[in-house]
């Protein structure tokens, strides 16, 4: 090892520096003289001894010093490069979700509700026959009840529970109604807003599992006169002023006497139109005035008291209002109809 092969090869890495094309490309040539030259000269100057290694060897440390020197600044360049952030790029759009048709209109009901003193109360899903049937003067062989129409709960010699223990998916919120009153006395002005299940074939209108809206108000001297004026505001903020309000007779067995109210279509403005059967109506809720039995069976004296209730399906009044035909798009997860909210 002789001085003069260090000079040569400090100008081989100069050039071959100098000549590279790309940081990258230096990079290798960097780490080539520190790792292979370096340490055969490094090896080379073992064998040496006295003042000739110690001056060799400063040069060789020298030479060191430039690789390193070099391969730092590179290091350097490249890190700037890789921090470097262009403020005037626009920003990344977070991928936001939208609120549910069905509970937009939930919010929707309440929010109209509560604005005319209704308390919105929940109940359970997993209910017992009596709040869903029994206490809602439901008889025991009617048809309702029937397997075609209500999820039974399977349970160990059924027959010979209670109808307070004996379960079901409830079919409707009006047993949220029976759970109420029980616990609570007039005057009474709730809501519900919760789901309900039915054992039924699915179409475009009916779902096994749907959302209802419950309304009931208790008080003394409550006619059917308030439940008209009631639903006729409550439709008119949800669906606009220029909705008509329809009161046909009908039959529940919790309520009389019973109605089943339609609005007039929202889509052909009561000239006819498929959605609503070319009748111009859309049928929405059941309603009428509590049954004296059901007053009593919560507790409640039907001479001094007297109350009204109605009932509709959530997912049916979304369906009118958003102009969705089919009522299996709000349970099938499909982003496509779903990012239209
Ligand atoms: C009832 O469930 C009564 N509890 C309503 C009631 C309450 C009457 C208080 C009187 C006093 P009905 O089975 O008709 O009634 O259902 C009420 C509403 O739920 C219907 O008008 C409809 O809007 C909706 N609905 C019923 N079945 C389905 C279904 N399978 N899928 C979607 N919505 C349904």
């Amino acid at each position: 090892m002789k001085g003069e092969n260090l000079e040569l090869i400090k100008t081989k890495f100069l050039q071959e520096f100098e000549g590279a094309k790309t940081s990258k490309e230096r990079r290798k040539i960097c780490k080539k003289y520190l790792e292979d030259e370096l340490s055969s000269v490094f090896a080379s100057l073992k064998k040496l001894s006295g003042k000739e290694k110690a001056e060799l060897g400063k040069e060789a440390n020298n030479l060191k010093e430039l690789f390193s020197s070099k391969m730092t600044m590179l290091k350097e360049i490249k890190k700037e490069k890789d921090e470097w952030i262009d403020v005037t790029l626009p920003g990344k759009k977070p991928a936001l979700g939208s609120i549910h048709p069905l509970t937009r209109t939930q919010r929707r009901c309440a929010e109209i509700l509560s604005h005319m003193g209704f308390v919105t109360v929940e109940g359970p899903e997993l209910e017992s026959e009596w709040y869903n049937f029994d206490a809602l003067n439901v008889e025991q062989d009617h048809p309702a009840r029937e397997m075609q129409d209500t999820l039974f709960i399977k349970q160990k010699n059924r027959e010979k529970l209670s109808p307070r223990e004996r379960l079901l998916m409830r079919t409707q919120t009006s047993a949220v109604q029976a759970r109420y009153m029980e616990k609570n006395k007039p005057p009474l002005k709730i809501i519900v807003l919760e789901r309900v299940f039915r054992n039924e074939a699915t179409d475009s209108s009916h779902e096994i599992n749907f959302y209802q809206l419950e309304g009931l108000m208790v008080e003394e001297k409550l006619s059917v006169a308030n439940l008209q004026a009631v639903t006729k505001l409550f439709f008119h903020n949800f669906f606009g002023s220029d909705v008509d309000i329809r009161f046909r007779p009908s039959y529940f067995p919790f309520t009389e006497p019973s109605f089943e109210v339609d609005v007039s279509c929202t889509i052909c403005k009561k000239r006819g139109c498929s959605a609503c059967q070319r009748t111009g109506w859309l049928e929405i809720m059941g309603a009428g005035m509590v049954h004296p039995n059901v007053l009593e069976s919560a507790g409640i004296d039907p001479s001094q008291f007297t109350g009204f209730a109605f009932g509709m399906g959530v997912d049916r009044l979304a369906m009118i209002k958003y102009e969705i035909d089919d009522i299996r798009l709000f349970y099938g997860s499909d982003l496509r109809f779903l990012n239209q909210f």
